[in-house]
């Protein structure tokens, strides 16, 4: 029997839109459905600097103004989900950025049509993954627990 890494973590936001229109609950069932587990959740209203600092990269484009205005207009709420290849199967989960080439199945295909209104973050690779969330999360927010299930759903 082998043991796949099952500590791997990815940050999972819904964004404003996402909790205005009470999303959470369905979006978290998705994750828990797919067998990963929650080890942090808080929401939270997010300040500019900390979106600034989670989007540093986007800072150039466009849209980032509009960006930020929508990423700040309510509160989000932010996870942090652990499994085997969990930051790769949250992308593929959480579909294209923009809705609109976003297979149905996927949350941003099931509930959203435009890329400025995409419901949903998902770290998108392993260095981005604990980037974000030591950005978003203290350590003491993180739970290390036992599944009961473990033994079922993490050793292949
Ligand atoms: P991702 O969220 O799928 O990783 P990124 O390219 O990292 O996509 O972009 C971050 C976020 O910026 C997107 O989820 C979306 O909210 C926003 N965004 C990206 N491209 C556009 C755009 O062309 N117009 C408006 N907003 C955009
Ligand atoms: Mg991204």
């Amino acid at each position: 029997m082998c043991v796949p890494d099952v500590r791997e973590q990815t940050l999972v936001a819904v964004k404003p839109d996402g909790v205005q229109r009470r999303l959470v609950g369905q979006i978290i069932r998705r994750f828990e459905q797919r067998g990963f587990k929650l080890v942090g959740l808080k929401m939270l209203q997010v300040s500019e600097d900390l979106l600034s600092q989670h989007y540093c990269a986007l800072r150039k484009k466009p849209f980032y103004p509009s960006l930020l205005h929508y990423m700040t207009s309510g509160p989000v709420v932010v996870m942090v989900w652990e499994g085997h290849n969990v930051v790769q199967t949250s992308r593929v989960m959480v579909g294209h950025t923009n809705p609109a080439e976003a297979q149905a199945g996927t949350v941003r295909g099931d509930f959203s049509f435009h890329v400025s209104r995409n419901v949903v973050h998902a770290s998108d690779s392993l260095e981005g993954a604990q980037r974000e969330i030591q950005l978003w999360f203290q350590g003491k927010e993180l739970l290390n627990w036992d599944c009961c299930d473990q033994s079922i759903t993490c050793e292949v």
